[in-house]
Parts: structure tokens; sequence; C-alpha cells
């Protein structure tokens, strides 16, 4: 009997620590108003990070405003948010949107989103807490974040933290890499998308083999459709490039919210080297043929990286044969898939030599 006694303290004292003693829900609001638990986070304001309830959130003008959140798909869901500003709360504080680079809004469920500074200096942020008129749904809680006009990539639920960032990379390339080019020199994996199994190369290899890890700090990605996005390295390296099949060439991760997938990649570039897709450049610039060949202008593909500007350029094929190109010259190329799929160059009026087979690499010399 004592034994048994001894055994049924124990769990009470079990269930006293753990907390879970008491069956009511004492002391939690579970009203509309959400619980006393409910906070956002902003890091990299100042020293200390500042806790902010949603309570608090509350007390600042309310604005309701009517939108249209637009999915990468181009789904349009429409409904009416209501909220505070981000930055009614950062005046609050002694600053304000204008002033700021740009900011990283970090859910709890792993999805994360980097806001440009463009779209941070411009737009109204709404801090919202209901939707429709409604408390938020619960994978909306505690705040979701709404940008009018902004693509509903921007639009982060569950909100747990706006981390303030010192700059966006827009990325200042040295070394443009092709990635039809470079697939073939690492690594190649099955990738299970759907109901197809396409073929992707792990970024963590590309990252080891071709980017000098000190320069970079950030990914910067554009699509095919115009959209740019800073992504963390380490979640970006995490993930895949899927180079066939539907929306290649695709970021993608096991373990990142779909959201933070990116399709139709045009390139992108981590330090000094940027990864071009020319299957993007094709669908995006304007072809041109040179002889029977017909490709996108290599000043197409240098102005999107920004290296335009270079003397000279050294085009580097796989194998390692390599010529060196003038910035006049440089004009009158286009690279364009060959037979094999190989990327190939041709210069209207250069000698054959300048006909590259297998080209991997641009490099601008300054
Ligand atoms: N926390 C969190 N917020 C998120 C996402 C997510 O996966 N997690 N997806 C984003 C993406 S990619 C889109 S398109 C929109 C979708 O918003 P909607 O369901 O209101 O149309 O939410 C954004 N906010
Ligand atoms: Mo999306």
């Amino acid at each position: 009997m004592r034994k048994i006694g001894i055994i049924l303290i124990a769990v009470m004292l079990l269930g006293l620590l753990s907390g879970c003693a008491s069956p009511s829900n004492e002391g939690k609001v579970v009203s509309g108003q959400g619980t006393s638990d409910d906070k956002i986070l902003i890091v990299g304001l100042e020293e200390k990070e500042i806790e902010i309830t949603v309570e608090k959130l509350r007390t600042y003008e309310s604005v309701t405003r009517e939108v249209t959140s637009v999915n990468s798909s181009g789904k349009e869901n429409k409904f009416k948010a209501t909220g505070c500003l981000l930055e009614d709360v950062l005046k609050d504080l002694g600053y304000s949107q204008k002033s700021l680079q740009s900011i990283r809004l970090v859910a709890g469920d792993g999805y994360s989103m980097d806001v440009p500074k463009e779209v941070v200096n411009l737009r109204d942020i709404i801090l919202a807490y209901e939707i429709d008129g409604e408390e938020l749904e619960d994978k909306s809680k505690p705040i979701r974040v709404v940008i009018p006009e902004e693509r509903a990539m921007y639009w982060v639920r569950n909100l747990s933290k706006i981390e303030v960032l010192e700059s966006v990379e827009q990325s200042t390339s040295k070394k443009i890499i092709f990635l039809e080019a470079v697939a073939d020199l690492v690594s190649q994996e099955d990738y299970i998308y759907y109901d197809s199994t396409d073929k992707a190369i792990k970024i963590e290899e590309l990252a080891s083999n071709y980017i000098n890890q000190k320069d970079s700090s950030s990914t910067y990605i554009k699509a095919v459709d115009g959209l740019e996005k800073n992504e963390t390295i380490s979640i970006f390296n995490s993930g895949y490039i899927k180079i066939t099949g539907k929306d290649a060439p695709m970021f993608l991760s096991p373990d990142v919210p779909k959201g933070m997938y990116v399709k139709n990649i045009l390139w992108f570039s981590q330090g000094d080297v940027g990864f071009f897709s020319l299957k993007g450049g094709l669908e995006l610039f304007e072809t041109k043929a040179i002889d029977d060949k017909t490709g996108v202008s290599l000043l197409d593909v240098l102005k999107e990286a920004k290296l335009e500007e270079g003397k000279a350029y050294t085009l580097t094929a796989g194998d390692g044969y390599s010529v060196e190109i003038g910035a006049e010259d440089i004009k009158k190329g286009i690279v364009y898939f060959g037979k094999e799929g190989e990327i190939r160059t041709i210069f209207e009026g250069l000698p054959k030599n300048t006909n590259i087979k297998g080209l991997l690499s641009i490099e601008v010399i300054e």
C-alpha cells in the first residue's frame, strides 16, 4: 500500500512539473483578442531584440484594406485585412521604413521571406491580426503580414520575427557560369516532383566547387517572369536546383515550405559568381540568328548580370579551352544550344577560334 502511495505522489508531482496538472485553461485568454503570449520579435534594429505583443499592436491606429493576394500560379484570393502599420510601430521606436535597407520576415512554420529595400521603402506593410473581420486562422496566428500591391509570397503568415537587414545583396558578379553546362560537371540525383522523376543538382556541391564562400552573405535569385528575391545562404545551399522537367530550372528542397520554391530561374548569384540559365535566357530575351544558329545575344546576358562594363571577357569551355574577347567584339556574339545540348558561341565576323563548343563560363576582365 505504501508503495502505491509513493507512486501516486510521484505521478502527481510529475504532472505538476510538466504543467499539465490543471485541466482548466486558467489564466489564458482564449477569445479573439489573442492570448497574452502572442508576440513577435524585431531584431537587428537595436542591440537587444524587441518583443512586441499582439495586444500592443492593437493599440496602434488600425487600418482595414480590401486586398487581393496573388500566388506564383496566378491564383487570386480576395479578403479584408485589418491590422496596424509596421511604419507606426517603427516610428514609435524611433525609426522609419524609409530608412531601412531590407527586412526578413520569419514565420514559425519555417517559411521566411526577404523583402527588398524598394518594397520596404515604398509600400505599406500591414501587420494583420484580423482577416474579413474574424480572428486569424491558426496557421496565420499571431500575425499575418499583408503588403497590398506586392505578391503574396511576401504575405507571411504565422509571423514570429522581423529581422532588419543591413542591405540587400543585388550581387556584383565577376563571373557567369552557365547552369546547363555546370550541371553536367556535378552529380545529378533523381528528384520526385509531383508525378514525374526529374534530375536535380545539390546546391551545396555547386557552392563548394564554384563559389568563394567568404564573399557571400545572401543569394540573389531572378526568375524568367521578373521575380527577384534574396534567400539566405543556409536555406538556399541546403536545397536543390531541378534541371529537367516542368518549371526547370527550379529551386526546391524537401526541407522548406513550397512557397519558397522558385520556378523558371533566369539566374542566381552568390558572392561574385552568377549562375545563368540559357534556357531561361532563350525564354526571356529576344533571340538573334547568326548564320543558321539562333541564340541570345551575349550582351543581353552580360547586361542582365550587370557585367556589360568590362574591358574584355574570358570565355572558358568545360574542357579548359578559353578565348579572350574585347568589349567591342562581345556585342557581335550569341550563345546557343548545340545539337547535343552543349552551349556554344558564334560571333559575327570573328575567326572560328571564337566558336566555343561546351561554353562553361564568362569572366570579366576589368
Ligand atoms: N508562414 C507562411 N506564410 C506564407 C507561406 C507559407 O508557406 N508559410 N506561403 C506564402 C506564399 S508562397 C503565398 S503565395 C501566400 C499564399 O497566401 P493565400 O493563401 O492567402 O493566397 O502566403 C505566403 N505566406
Ligand atoms: Mo506562393
